[in-house]
């Protein structure tokens, strides 16, 4: 039996095998991801984000828990920007071991943000088909919530938890822009350490006035309650990971947000929205590594070092090479 066959059976070793494959830019990664991909698309993605620290390791290892009481699968994806791209688990991760350890319904992997071929964004997404096409019920996705490429690994997701914990300095400046509007549920974890009536006050109040772009490009100030009906609105969960307190109740949350999600019609409409941001990055990076095949190197020095001595601007520079590379490339996209 070959690769795809084995791991659309649930086989740990050949999901394993894929993944290593994914990671490291395979070649052979491309033919399996595609031969997958209509396997695809039955998992619920949920993405897991917060500062360093507040937890989302343990809070992940307590929702995989809670998943496995109710009989359901789970992939973890875990992008750790910390460890060597070989390298040891970190404390999070050798806790989910421990706990989670024989259990087949479970499966775990911790990628590098570094060394990652093709991206991380990308990397993460084709980890998440594999899981998805191994059947795996629901993904979560740990990321560390910083920068462009977290964020788009938390849009990916159909259910977004953002994490946050108590004393971990300005309650505000944690909840970043960007941040606020990725989140399905907020996750106040830590919640035996103090101050957590301050961080949840804070987070309350940075929601009930939350400032949104208007249609007309000016700012305005809308009340959460304004928002009609029909629309979800972020809950506020407490937890303590490390006993596995209120791990249920966000499960419930978890799985209140995918059923609003069906019911509104925001399923689908993710759903079009990761379609089309997907088709638009592989084409965007598909449409460079042809251009670049096709240019000489010395050529793109040349043009360096004409703008260098400001013999020529960049725009030239560019359409210049693209004129150099093929016919439909010389066409400009702007005229
Ligand atoms: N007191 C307390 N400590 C926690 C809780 N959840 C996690 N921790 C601890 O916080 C530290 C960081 O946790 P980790 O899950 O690795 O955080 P991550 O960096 O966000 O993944 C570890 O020492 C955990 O044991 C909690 O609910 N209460
Ligand atoms: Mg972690």
């Amino acid at each position: 039996m070959d690769l795809i066959d084995r791991l659309l059976r649930g086989d740990r070793r050949a999901l394993a095998r894929a993944i290593s494959q994914v990671e490291n830019g395979d070649p052979q990664a491309r033919d399996i991801l595609r031969r997958l991909y209509s396997y695809t698309g039955r998992a619920h993605i949920i993405g897991v984000t917060g500062a360093p620290g507040s937890g989302k390791s343990t809070l992940v290892n307590a929702l995989a828990q809670e998943y496995r009481a109710h009989r359901i699968t789970v992939g973890v994806v875990a992008v750790d920007p910390t460890s060597p791209f070989t390298g040891g688990a970190l404390l999070g991760d050798r806790v989910r071991m421990r706990d989670l350890a024989g259990d087949t319904g479970v499966f775990i992997r911790s990628m590098a943000s570094r060394g990652c071929l093709g991206g991380l964004a990308r990397t993460t997404a084709e980890v998440v088909l594999l899981l998805d096409a191994a059947g795996f019920q629901r993904i979560l996705v740990e990321t560390v919530g910083v920068g462009q490429a977290e964020v788009e690994i938390a849009r990916a997701a159909h259910t977004t938890l953002v994490v946050q914990a108590p004393g971990m300095g300005d309650e505000v400046q944690a909840i970043k822009a960007g941040i606020l509007e990725i989140a399905d549920i907020f996750v106040i974890n830590k919640a035996d350490q103090d101050g957590v009536e301050r961080t949840e006050a804070a987070l309350r109040m940075t929601l009930e006035v939350s400032e949104l772009p208007s249609h007309h490009g000016r700012r305005q100030t809308i009340a959460k309650a304004q928002v009609p009906s029909r629309d979800w609105i972020p809950p506020i969960l407490r937890t303590i990971s490390t006993r596995r307190e209120g791990a249920a109740a966000l499960m419930d949350a978890i799985e209140q947000h995918a059923a609003y999600l069906h019911e509104s019609g925001r399923w689908r409409e993710r759903e079009h929205l990761r379609a089309a941001f997907g088709l638009q990055e592989l084409l965007r990076e598909e449409l460079i590594a042809r251009l670049m095949a096709q240019l000489p190197p010395e050529l793109i020095e040349a043009q360096v070092q004409q703008m260098i001595t400001r013999t020529i601007d960049p725009y030239t520079a560019v359409n210049a090479l693209l004129a150099a590379a093929s016919p439909l490339a010389a066409v400009e996209a702007n005229k």
